[in-house]
């Protein structure tokens, strides 16, 4: 019976060893060393076989009591470990810090000033409207006044899906799919995607436009030239010089570009003892296009000749490059998280 006494004083030794065992690392080299496959109660239990047969009965039962007592024993010392180790981890923890924020993201600028323009004619009693992106040469052209053989339905610039089939190049068929279910008056502002066949440093295939229109008896081009100076001195302060130039498009008649004193130099042509970079030197920026509706455009949606109206049309990203001071078309379609961050 001298192996029982053996597995017993197990149990003591490994008393006294755990509580020397002050991490889970060297908890577990005990647990090797005591219960692993080459450990001591392993070695202990080899004796069995040589014993008297009518002993091995109680010596394996008092081997089987002590694997049990030692496993509960680490068990035991195991939690106090990691409790400790919590306990401790706490003590150096200060509550009373600020959390990390987590980044929540930003719009993207395109979306900030689209939302900023529709505003401003929401304000000013205008409806925001959208329409289909793959669109069909009817509203795309025919309606506008741009007939067959018109040169900006040419295959170069426009990206065609089937013969009538396109990708809207502008917003406009928006404009002409209302009128075309809506009696007048109407005051619409139409945000949205417009595709071109266009790539380079300055044009990308996809940009966004911000068209408008205004239609009722009696309309004419001063409350033109009032929503548009209006507009732009809402996005670009109140001192921000305007006029207008005279300018052609297929569906208005007469039209005018609109540009607006610089927002670098001022309108004075120079910044920084150089010929202003954004201006090239003349003071004033182009910033939208503009005019009275063609009456051939009237006449495609049977509206009746006493209505008359103004239209207007901007690329948001030529917008938003002014406004912040953008020097480089990509950027807005890259998605580098350092550029959008900074509209947070
Ligand atoms: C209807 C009637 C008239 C919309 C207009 C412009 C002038 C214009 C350009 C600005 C920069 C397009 O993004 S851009 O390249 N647009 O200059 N757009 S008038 O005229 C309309 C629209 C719809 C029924």
């Amino acid at each position: 019976m001298d192996l029982v006494v053996t597995l017993e004083n197990l149990v003591e030794e490994l008393k006294e060893r755990l509580s020397k065992a002050d991490t889970p690392e060297a908890l577990e080299d005990l647990r090797v060393d005591v219960l692993g496959r080459k450990g001591r109660l392993a070695q202990i239990i080899s004796h069995l076989p040589a014993l008297p047969p009518e002993d091995r009965p109680v010596v394996g039962q008092a081997a089987n009591r002590v694997k049990e007592r030692c496993a509960a024993l680490f068990r035991e010392r195991h939690s106090a470990l990691l409790a400790a180790r919590e306990a401790d981890a706490l003590t150096r923890f200060d509550p009373t810090l600020p959390g990390r924020a987590p980044w929540r993201g930003s719009l993207h600028p395109v979306t900030l000033i689209t939302e900023e323009i529709c505003g401003i004619f929401t304000g000013m009693g205008f409806e925001v409207v959208s329409g289909p992106e793959v669109e069909n040469d009817y509203y795309n052209f025919e309606a506008l006044n741009m007939p067959p053989e018109h040169p900006a339905r040419d295959m170069q610039d426009t990206l065609y899906i089937t013969e009538k089939v396109l990708m809207r190049t502008h917003t406009s068929p928006v404009q002409v799919r209302t009128m075309a279910t809506r009696a007048a008056p109407l005051a619409v502002i139409v945000p949205g995607k417009v595709y071109r066949r266009d790539s380079d440093l300055t044009h990308t295939p996809m940009f966004h436009q911000i068209e408008g229109l205004m239609v009722d008896n009696g309309i004419t081009m001063a409350h033109l030239r009032g929503t548009l100076t209006a507009f732009v001195r809402a996005v670009f302060g109140f001192r921000t010089q305007v006029r207008f130039r005279p300018s052609f498009f297929p569906f208005t008649e007469p039209s005018a570009e609109v540009d607006i004193s610089c927002c670098l130099c001022g309108g004075k042509g120079r910044h920084k003892d150089e010929s202003c970079r954004v201006c090239k030197g003349t003071g004033w920026v182009e910033i939208l296009g503009c005019g009275m509706v063609d009456p051939a455009v009237f006449s495609a949606v049977n509206y009746p000749d006493r209505v008359s109206g103004f239209a207007f049309g901007l690329g948001v990203e030529r917008v938003a490059m002014l406004k912040y001071g953008i020097g480089d078309l990509r950027m807005f379609f890259e998605n580098d998280v350092r550029f959008l961050r900074q509209f947070a």
